[in-house]
């Protein structure tokens, strides 16, 4: 049984960067329907695939039996998504990250506002519904990418993603309409950069 992240701030809290409505729909409607579809899902698949974490399940879908495998694709993509997105998102957010972890995004990107501005160009850029990426590569690179619906890096063996920006209209449209570019702008003001760099070293350790 999978379960959403619990938000340790105020649907309200992200307030200007995010508004509230867009907050509590997108937490209580949009992830909470992901969830429970992706817990419907797997229902129908074998005892030894329920206990596997949702990673695992991203990272091996062909595996999965094929009547399950499209659901597990978009909620369970879904559900993995948006637990990252709301766990690495924080009121008074921002800055920079510091640490081991800056200077790798040194190392992999020039310097941190040419990182931004390839995450924010990967989010922009994205054709239709989907996600911007920071993940980290097997080679314990940093990797900046974009993948379309609720996809991310597990699937395709490119990175385990660390921080992500969704750019579906739903994250977005209540506030900022067709502007993307000005939600992305926002998006880097509720960073939690201590959650993403706790990510970093925790997937570091599992490499
Ligand atoms: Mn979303």
């Amino acid at each position: 049984m999978f379960t959403q992240i619990e938000l340790s701030y105020e649907f309200s809290a992200l307030e200007p960067h995010i508004d509230t409505l867009t907050m509590e729909t997108h937490y209580s409607k949009h992830h909470a329907a992901y969830t429970k579809n992706l817990n419907a899902a797997m229902e129908k698949a074998s005892q030894k695939d329920q206990e596997r974490d949702i990673e695992f399940l991203l990272k091996h879908l062909d595996a999965l039996p094929e009547d399950i495998r499209t659901a597990v694709r978009n909620n369970g993509g879904g559900f993995y998504n948006h637990n990252l997105y709301f766990g690495t998102m924080a009121p008074h957010g921002g800055g920079t990250p510091t640490g081991a972890f800056a200077s790798q995004i040194a190392r992999d990107f020039g310097s941190f506002d040419l990182f931004k501005e390839r995450l924010s160009a990967a989010s922009i850029g994205r054709f239709g519904s989907g996600w911007g990426w920071l993940s980290v590569g097997d080679d314990k690179k940093l990797v900046v990418s974009s993948t379309p619906n609720q996809d991310n890096p597990l699937m395709d063996g490119s990175g385990h993603p660390i921080l992500g920006i969704d750019v579906w209209e739903h994250a977005y449209y209540l506030k900022y309409k067709n502007l993307r570019p000005d939600y992305v702008k926002a998006f880097w003001n509720v960073v939690d950069w201590k959650a993403v760099a706790s990510l970093y070293e925790k997937t570091l350790e599992q490499l």
